[in-house]
Parts: C-alpha cells; structure tokens; sequence
C-alpha cells in the first residue's frame, strides 16, 4: 500500500471505530479537441469532484448527509406510503425523525467535525422538499452561514421547481435531483393517482400532465440557471421500464446531467399501491440491462444506495443511527475548515495517485480480452477493507486485460452476527454473488470460503486498492484458463 493509503486508511480509520479491523495477517459530458470546451469540462469535473452521487470516483471517499426537514408532499406515487420517508430517493419502509431547521443545522456542525469526509447536505424527505419551501430553505441559509465549503444538495419530485429555481441558484445550490418516471402522461396515470398544485387536487391524466410540464420547465430553468440536474426514474417493469430509453432521451436533450434508473423495491408490508397488488421491481440483471442500454447517451449512475432521508456517511454504510437525535443533540458541533481541508488534500492525493495508475495502464490495452465479474467488500477509500462477514454490500467490478470498472451494487445479509456465521445469511449471499468469479475481501473465515468455493467463487484475502488486487487476480484467472484450454486442446 502506498503512503498516502496508508494515511488516508489511518485517518478514516479514525472517523469509524469499525475501521479499526485492518486484518494482522493477509489478508462529461463528452469529448471534445478546443481548449475552451476543455477548461468547460474541467469547471464540470471540479464541481462534482466531492459530490459522492454525481461522481463514481468522488463516492468511494466522500460522504454525505442528510437531514429530514420536510414533511409534506404534493403528489401520491403508487410505490409511495405517507407512513415512511419518500421512495424517490430512499428505500420504502423506512422512517426518519423530524428536525427543525435550526435542529437540522446543528446535526450538520456535529457530523461535519465528526466525518469530515462528508462534503455533501442533501434534503430529500421525509416529504418533497419544495412543499416544504420555508423550512428546506431555511435549511439551507443556516449551513450556508456556518459551514460554507459543504455543498447543498436538493432532490424533488419537480412539481414546484420552476417557481424556486431563482431561490435555489441565489443559495448557490448546485446540484438537484428531479424524479422523472415518465415523459408520456398515459404512462405517468399508472404511477400517480394524483397531484395537488396550486390549491387544488387533480386525479388521473389531468394531474399526471400537470406535474409532466412542471418537471420539464424545471428541467430547463435549471439547464438556463446552470445548476447541474440528475433525473432518477424508479424502473418499474410492465409499466415504464420500456419507456425510459425514451425518458433517457428526453431528459438528456433538455440538459440533464446525470440518469439514475433505480429499481422499484415493492413488498407488501409497505402498504403502497404497488406493493399490495403484487407488482414485482426488476432483478439486477433487467436493472443493468437498461442501464446499459441509456449509458450510451449520457452519464449514468449506478452506485444509488436508495438512502434514507436521514441518511449519513459513504453510500455504502448507514450511520445515521449513531446519529439520533437524542444523541446528536447532545454533541457539541466540532466544525472545523482547516482540518476538513487537510483531510481533502489528503483524500485528493490518494485519487491522483489511482488516477496514474490507471492512465499508465491504459497505454498498453490489451484488445479482446474476456470480462469477468468480481465482487468486493469495502469501507471505502477504494480499498479492499472489509471483512466477508462484515459486509452488507459488495460492489461489482466487471474486469478484464485493461480495467475494472464499476458496475453496480448487490446488497446481503451480514453473515457474522454476533460472533458467529449466519447459514440463512450465507446461502442468501451465494444467490447475490451469482455470475461473480471471485470475492475480493479483507479477511474470510474458512467455513464460508468453502462454501463459496462449492459454487465456483473464489475468496481471494487482500488490503489494498481495489483495482490492483481484481486485476491482479484476473491476471491468474486468465493464466488458469489459458492452462485450461490448452490441456483441453491436447486432449482432443
Ligand atoms: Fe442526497 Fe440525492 Fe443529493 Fe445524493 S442521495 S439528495 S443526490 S446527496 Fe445519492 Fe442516496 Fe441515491 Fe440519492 S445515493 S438515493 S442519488
Ligand atoms: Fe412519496 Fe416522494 Fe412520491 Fe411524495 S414524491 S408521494 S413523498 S415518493
């Protein structure tokens, strides 16, 4: 591991207690040649550079937080239950506790001085933050004020946007998400019941084109107002999955940023409409499959956690609970610019240095080489850091002769509870990491190795960077296939 790994693993080891267990043993928006155009798509890249939804790379690193100021909502999606947090941006079944402004500010203090790797303010919930315009701006006017290099973040169902876009920009919020499951309103009547706008409540295809003008006029006043947009569509099959190819087109050409084609999560236990009438959400193969075919068009993301509206720290984890808000609001806020800053330049230094290495690899592309899927268990840093039986998540990398690249994530069971190995969990996993090769993880107990190894997945033990160890082992895959093929050949 490099130096600045190292210090990069110690002082997040610092920020989570659950670091600690390093194991003792082993283990743009497109191309362009003019300069101007260039210097445009660097501005780009420096905006999003610590904003863990926007960049791919910036999530391994850096966190985010959210705060639930905002109750109310104006439309019903049908995979929505009033009872829990807004499924546009978290996962259903899920409640978080209601803050004031002024609560939601001094949360902000505390957990900026607590993981000062968390760069990003986000209000998403529990309700639609533009429904509550007084107490998300507020909000916002308070961190402004007090912690002014945390970005402001806001994501909305779109119905009120265009009346706030003048206030967003004036705020210098600079990134907002809109929820576009649709751009046809004969669609859009299988997904919203209704919409309330302007006083009054209108069912069926009248509701469903308001709400449909509203998201596009915001779209473009953001697009005019240069604040960068991300349009998450929940993929919801036989209703909109083959429609949104063309929401994808539409969006794009009306200057979105990014896409973010989520899966519907329906169980009946949410009580939502969905879920009572059985309607199913894609598999991972049907999510990656549409994935794939958008990702020709615009950037998109693939690393959605589906957070809570209280969420806090990277993506991939949930601290929100060491967070409550008996708890919080008895921490005194440890805000402190100077060591953020060091911690970021720290944090910098390690992404140039994979940056490097990468480029240094990809001089020498090795043309047709087959690709093979790895999954990873990590804490971050772009590290392989974490425990098999620690893990909630792995992240998938599709690899070959050239790179690993991120492809998205499976979540699991944590199969160390307690001390121990959970079967039930174990058996759950091996159905998550199915068309995996390999796990690349921190440690492995010898009784799940074995198990995975009866399903054709090997654990391969390692601490370091995550694209250095799948293509290290990649490079003894493909020699074992080569060995293979050729005793095979001899055979015939
Ligand atoms: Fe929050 Fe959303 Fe801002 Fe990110 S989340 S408001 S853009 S700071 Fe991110 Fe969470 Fe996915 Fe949202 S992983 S649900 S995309
Ligand atoms: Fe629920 Fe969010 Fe839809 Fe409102 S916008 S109904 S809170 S999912």
């Amino acid at each position: 591991m490099s130096p600045t790994t190292e210090l990069l693993a110690k002082t997040e080891a610092k920020a989570q207690p659950d670091a600690l267990s390093q194991p003792k043993k082993s283990g743009g928006c497109g191309c362009s040649s003019s300069s101007t155009e260039i210097s445009h798509d660097e501005k780009i890249k420096e905006r999003i550079a610590k904003h863990p939804c926007y960049s791919e790379e910036a999530h391994h690193h850096y966190a985010r937080m959210h705060v639930a100021v905002a109750p109310a909502c104006n439309i019903q999606c049908n995979y929505c239950n009033r009872k829990y947090d807004c499924a546009n941006e978290s996962r259903p079944g899920v409640v978080s506790e209601l803050l004031t402004p002024e609560e939601a500010a001094h949360k902000v203090l505390v957990i900026a001085g607590k993981i000062p790797q968390m760069t990003v303010l986000g209000i998403a919930g529990p309700g639609d933050p533009l429904a509550n315009p007084e107490k998300t701006f507020r909000t916002f006017e308070l961190i402004a004020d007090k912690a002014p290099d945390i970005k402001l973040c806001l994501s909305t169902n779109g119905l009120m946007l265009p009346d706030y876009v003048d206030r967003i920009k004036k705020l210098n919020v600079d990134h907002v998400t809109i929820t576009i499951n649709m751009v046809d309103p004969e669609v859009g009547t299988k997904i919203y019941p209704w919409v309330h706008y302007r006083r009054k409540r209108y069912k069926g295809i009248e509701g469903v084109r308001i709400l449909h003008e509203r998201q596009m006029e915001g779209l473009q006043a953001l697009k005019e107002a240069d604040i960068l947009c991300k349009v998450n569509s929940v993929m919801i099959p036989g209703i909109n999955d083959e429609h949104l190819a063309e929401v994808d087109r539409v969006i794009r050409e009306n200057g979105a940023f990014l896409h973010n084609i989520m899966p519907l999560i329906s169980a009946p236990e949410h009580g939502t409409h969905f879920g009572l009438t059985g309607q199913r959400g894609p598999t991972p193969k049907e999510l990656k499959a549409l994935q794939d075919k958008c990702s020709g068009n615009m950037k998109m993301m693939r690393h959605c956690r589906q957070c809570r509206a209280d969420a806090v720290g990277l993506l991939g984890e949930d601290r929100s609970q060491e967070f409550t808000k008996e708890k919080f609001l008895e921490m005194a806020p440890e805000y402190n610019l100077e060591k953020r800053q060091e911690l970021h330049a720290a944090i910098d230094k390690v992404q140039q240095e994979q940056k490097a290495a990468k480029a240094a690899k990809a001089q020498k592309k090795v043309a047709n080489s087959p690709k093979i899927l790895v999954a990873v268990a990590t804490k971050g840093g772009g590290l392989v850091n974490q425990h098999f039986g620690h893990a909630r998540e792995f992240m998938v990398y599709e690899v070959d002769a050239n790179e690993a690249k991120f492809v998205g994530h499976r979540k699991v069971e944590q199969y160390c509870q307690g001390g121990y190995g959970e079967d039930d969990a174990l058996d759950g996993m091996l159905k998550m990491l199915e068309g995996c090769k390999a796990v690349l993880v921190s440690k492995i107990g010898s009784c799940p190795q074995e198990e995975l190894k009866k399903a054709g997945i090997e654990a391969v033990e390692a601490y370091d960077l995550i694209e250095k160890v799948a293509s290290e082992y990649y490079q003894k895959w493909l020699s074992i296939q080569v060995c293979t093929d050729s005793v095979l050949a001899s055979e015939s």
